[in-house]
């Protein structure tokens, strides 16, 4: 279903529609059926509040890879526009787009830009700096996609040289037999002339990595807690959230930084949208996030295994985090 907001350069494309909440019943029936750890999926994190939350996050001193993601942005935009003379930029998992502007910027600057196309599952923030952005470039168009980048990029608009970004280490996010799906399913739809970008973060010192995900103010805490009152709001669910308590570490075998929420009580929590009551015993754990973290060769391998070649990949000045530019590998 197709709907437009005021400003006619505007349209929004709702492919959530209603449909979010039977979807959210069998992932969590899913999730939290699992055994020995139960899951919940990082979606889950993102209504309003918890993007706003998110964008809290990304201004803590402790969580450095938007600065870090940014900084590289910001020095590369000229470069990236004018070597893949892109004239429409899709971005998935755009969420409020902080660091877009530098592309669009360099972009509206080349006397290119044409359309953005941002996708997310939470319509607030996309809408927002929809406006935003139409205000900011008089010629611009904005076609947002609502939904969801596992299943619904098949509703993306055609288009002509086409730079998707990925940015934010979003692609952390999901488990390596994901990557690779998505990532092969991302090279299937784009065309010779579209180029990805793409942000990973990268291995570095444990303790960077755990205060990234655990910081002082608790903000990361409120953000993962957020995943229950969601749970609670769209299933009717009874979790007490207070009594689950935060946990960050990193795996050094999976390379990957997990989010659990541990039960402090012997519970069972009622989950009537989902048709299931989960029992916990005090010190059970629920997995609410992996945040990969990637060294230079392993973008490049996981690139290359989903039918991508990379052109270029850059870092910050401390290597903390890494953007790289791909294109669809020729047969
Ligand atoms: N790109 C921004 C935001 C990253 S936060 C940045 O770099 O700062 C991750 C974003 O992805 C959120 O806006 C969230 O709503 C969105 N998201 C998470 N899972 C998603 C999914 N399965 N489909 C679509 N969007 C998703
Ligand atoms: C969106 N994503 C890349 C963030 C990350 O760092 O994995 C989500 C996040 N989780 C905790 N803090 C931020």
């Amino acid at each position: 279903m197709t709907d437009a907001l005021a400003e006619p350069r505007i349209r929004i494309d709702d492919r959530l529609n209603g449909s979010a909440g039977d979807e959210i019943a069998v992932e969590v029936r899913d999730g939290l059926s699992r055994s020995p750890l139960r899951e919940l999926p990082p979606k889950l994190f993102y209504d309003a509040y918890g993007s706003e939350l998110f964008d809290r996050i990304t201004q803590l001193p402790e969580y450095y890879p938007t600065r870090c993601e940014r900084s590289i942005l910001n020095r590369r935009a000229p470069e990236v526009v004018s070597t893949t003379r892109a004239e429409e930029l899709v971005e998935l998992g755009s969420g409020s787009a902080s660091k877009t502007r530098a592309l669009l910027f360099a972009m509206a600057g080349s006397g290119r830009l044409r359309r953005y196309v941002p996708v997310d599952v939470s319509a607030e923030p996309v809408e927002r700096c929809a406006d935003e952005l139409c205000k900011t470039y008089p010629g611009l168009e904005v076609h947002a996609l609502i939904g969801d980048f596992h299943r619904d990029l098949e509703h993306l608009p055609d288009g002509n040289r086409r730079l998707f970004a990925f940015l934010g280490g979003t692609i952390g996010n999901l488990f390596p037999h994901e990557r690779v799906e998505f990532l092969g399913g991302l090279a299937e739809l784009m065309d010779p002339d579209d180029r990805l970008l793409l942000g990973t973060d990268l291995v570095k010192e444990v303790d960077v990595l755990e205060a990234a995900y655990d910081d002082a103010d608790g903000v990361t805490a409120e953000f993962n807690r957020n995943a229950l009152r969601v749970v609670n709001r769209e299933l009717g669910a009874d979790f007490q959230i207070e009594r689950f308590e935060h946990r960050a570490f990193f795996d050094p075998d999976e390379a990957w930084i997990e989010m659990r929420l541990r039960s402090l009580d012997d519970v069972v929590v009622n989950v009537p949208g989902a048709g299931i009551e989960v029992p916990f015993d005090a010190g059970d754990e629920i997995r609410t996030e992996i945040s990969a973290k990637f060294t230079p060769d392993r973008v490049d391998g996981e690139l290359a295994a989903s039918g991508l070649a990379l052109d270029e990949l850059w870092t910050d000045d401390e290597d903390r985090f890494a953007v790289s530019l791909s294109s669809v590998a020729s047969p």
